[in-house]
């Protein structure tokens, strides 16, 4: 009886599946996630071929992701999560200890707001300019590019490192003085931004300082995106 008690008494985690790519920023993001929560060995990895154009069939948009972009969280009972910020808010809530998004309405605001920021000014930006003005991932699966927009936005992402450097000249972490879901997405831009060979310029010396630290978590650390 006590046993069962104490069974009945431990929350069960689900397994999951992450439909990656595993060098990708995006999914970078949530290995990263999933590495600083302790989850890798709950979750499959099902490889998705972004270059053979995988995440455009039919049955992916149908089934997975109506956006048709990985990464995504599928749990046992079939439902799937996209979004990066969405999935890391998820794994973040799992344990009732979130660490990565925030425990009080302030610290949530700010790290969300500081991670869209992310996305918008540099991560999504750089991703804008790798399928619009670069071959991307082929022609197979690039039908549609639009070169000038593509550059308007690799400019938008390089005024982007400034700002992050200004906002790390005041900080130790991007959304303030603790490891955030906002370092993440940053962490992903330059990962990007190093796949289409963007430097991050010398000038931005707090940026790199922090990237390097970083870059020295086991969490970051071991990520295939490093490899
Ligand atoms: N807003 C989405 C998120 O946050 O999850 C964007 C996801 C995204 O663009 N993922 C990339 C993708 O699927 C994966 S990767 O480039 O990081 O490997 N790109 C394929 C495409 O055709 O846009």
């Amino acid at each position: 009886m006590s046993s069962n008690t104490v069974e009945s008494d431990i929350t069960p985690l689900p397994t999951m599946t992450i439909h990656d790519f595993p060098k990708g920023p995006y999914p970078t993001r949530v290995r990263i996630a999933l590495a600083e929560k302790d989850l890798q060995s709950r979750v499959e990895f099902v490889m998705v071929d972004l270059y053979k154009g995988e995440h455009k069939k039919a049955e992916f948009i149908a089934q997975k992701n109506y956006s048709g972009t990985l990464p995504v969280l599928e749990l046992d009972d079939g439902t799937c999560i996209a979004e990066c910020t969405a999935i890391t808010e998820y794994l973040d809530a799992l344990d009732g200890t979130p660490t990565l998004t925030g425990r009080t309405p302030l610290e949530k605001g700010v790290i969300h707001m500081m991670s869209k920021r992310a996305e918008l000014e540099l991560l999504d930006a750089i991703s804008v300019y790798f399928h619009h003005a670069t071959p991307g991932l082929g022609p197979d699966v690039e039908t549609y590019q639009n070169p000038e927009w593509g550059y308007r936005q690799r400019d938008k992402a390089l005024r982007g490192m400034p700002y992050f450097n200004d906002v790390l000249k005041q900080q130790s972490f991007v959304a303030g003085e603790a490891f955030s879901m906002a370092d993440i997405t940053v962490i992903g831009g330059l990962v990007f931004a190093a796949i289409v060979k963007l430097p991050v310029p010398a000038e931005c010396e707090a940026l790199l300082a922090w990237y390097a630290r970083m870059r020295e978590r086991p969490s970051v650390r071991n990520q295939p995106a490093f490899a």
